[in-house]
C-alpha cells in the first residue's frame, strides 16, 4: 500500500510535468479511476471520453483503456500527443472485424449506410458513415430510418439486434461479441433473482438477448449508471464489466451491487465479468509510460482523415 500511494504520487507529478491529462474508462482498474478523479481527469464511457479528450486543452491525452479509444482520441485531436498505458489492450469486438472482409461486406451492400460501434479499428471506422456508441445507438438508427435508410450494422450482433429489436430497422448484422458481455446467462441471473427478489438488473446491450430480457434496465455504462441512481432499488445484480461499482457506488451510495453470473468460473471462465483487455491498465505500466513517453498512439493520417469524417457525426449528432 505505500509504495501504491508512492507510485500514485509519483504519476500525479509526471502528469502535471508533461502537460498531459488522464482520461479513464468505466472498466478500469479502481486505482486508475481514482487517478482521473483527483487530477482533473475523467473517468466515463467511450462517448464522454472522446468528447472530454476532445474539448480538453492539455497537450498530451493519457488514454486508460483499449486501443480504439486511444486512438480515436488521436483521430479527433491529431496535434495532440495520445498515450496509453500500453498498446497491447484490444478488443474481441475490434479483432472480430478484420478491415478486409468488413470492407468486401460492405461492398456488397452499396444499398446500404454503414453504422460501426467505437469499438473498430481506425481502418473500419474509415469505411464507415457513422460511429456511434451504446449511449447513442438508439437515437442514431432512429434517426436513419426517419431518412427511410437501410443498414450495415457492426461488429457487435447482441447490440445489433437488441437495436433491431427496438426499432425494427432493417439492419444486416455483422456476427461478432464482447468475451465479457457474451458470458453473461439468463439462467445464473435468474436463480440469483430467486435469492434476492427485491433485487434491479442492469444489462449492457452487448449481453446476449436472452439476459437484456429479464433486465430491469438496458443500456450503455452511463445509462445504468443512472439506473442506479434512480431506481428505487437497494440492490443491484449488474450484467456489464464489474469495472463500473466503482461509479456506481459513488452515484448511489449505500446501494448494494453484485455481479450478473457468467457461464463457468476457475479455468472454464475466459473473462470472468471483467475485461482482460481493460486490466492491462496497470498502475505501474502507466507510470513507466509518462517517464519514457512510450506507448504513444500513431494512427495513419490520411485513415485519421476519413475516419475523422464519422467520428465527427458521432459527436456532433450528440452535441
Ligand atoms: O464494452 C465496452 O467496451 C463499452 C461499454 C464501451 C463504451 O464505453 O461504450
Ligand atoms: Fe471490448 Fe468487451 Fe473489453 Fe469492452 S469489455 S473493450 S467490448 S472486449
Amino acid at each position: 500500500p505505500a509504495r501504491k500511494a508512492a507510485l500514485k504520487e509519483e504519476v500525479k507529478s509526471l502528469l502535471r510535468e508533461q502537460d498531459a491529462v488522464l482520461v479513464a474508462h468505466y472498466y478500469t482498474p479502481d486505482v486508475i479511476q481514482e487517478l482521473a478523479e483527483e487530477t482533473g481527469g475523467c473517468v466515463a464511457d467511450s462517448l464522454e471520453m472522446a468528447r472530454f479528450g476532445n474539448q480538453h486543452d492539455a497537450s498530451t491525452l493519457m488514454v486508460a483503456g483499449v486501443r480504439f479509444m486511444g486512438e480515436t482520441a488521436k483521430i479527433l485531436t491529431p496535434a495532440k500527443r495520445v498515450l496509453m498505458p500500453t498498446l497491447e489492450a484490444t478488443c474481441s469486438l475490434d479483432i472480430g472485424c478484420p478491415v478486409d472482409t468488413f470492407s468486401a461486406f460492405c461492398d456488397q451492400h452499396p444499398d446500404r449506410e454503414v453504422v460501426v460501434y467505437a469499438n473498430t479499428s481506425a481502418a473500419v471506422k474509415a469505411r464507415a458513415d457513422w460511429v456511434v456508441t451504446s449511449s447513442i445507438a438508439l437515437q442514431v438508427v432512429e434517426h436513419l430510418m426517419d431518412q427511410g435508410k437501410k443498414l450495415i450494422w457492426a461488429p457487435d450482433k447482441h447490440l445489433g439486434s437488441y437495436i433491431q429489436n427496438q426499432t425494427g430497422a432493417d439492419m444486416l448484422l455483422w456476427d461478432s461479441a464482447c468475451i465479457v458481455h457474451e458470458e453473461f446467462k439468463a439462467k445464473g441471473v435468474l436463480e440469483l433473482k430467486r435469492v434476492y427478489p427485491d433485487a434491479a438488473v442492469l444489462v449492457h446491450p452487448e449481453s446476449p438477448a436472452s439476459v437484456v430480457e429479464i433486465a430491469d434496465a438496458v443500456g450503455s455504462t452511463s445509462q445504468l449508471i443512472r439506473a442506479a441512481q434512480t431506481l428505487p432499488n437497494q440492490l443491484f445484480i449488474v450484467a456489464t464489466d464489474r469495472g463500473i461499482f466503482h461509479k456506481m457506488r459513488q452515484a448511489a451510495p449505500g446501494k448494494e451491487f453484485i455481479e450478473a453470473p457468467t457461464a463457468g468460473s476457475g479455468a472454464t471462465c475466459r473473462s470472468c465479468a471483467h475485461c482482460p483487455w481493460m486490466a492491462l491498465n496497470e498502475l505501474e505500466v502507466m507510470a513507466e509510460t509518462l517517464r519514457s513517453g512510450s506507448n504513444e498512439v500513431l494512427v495513419d493520417p490520411e485513415l485519421a482523415r476519413r475516419a475523422m469524417i464519422p467520428l465527427q457525426r458521432m459527436l456532433q449528432f450528440t452535441a
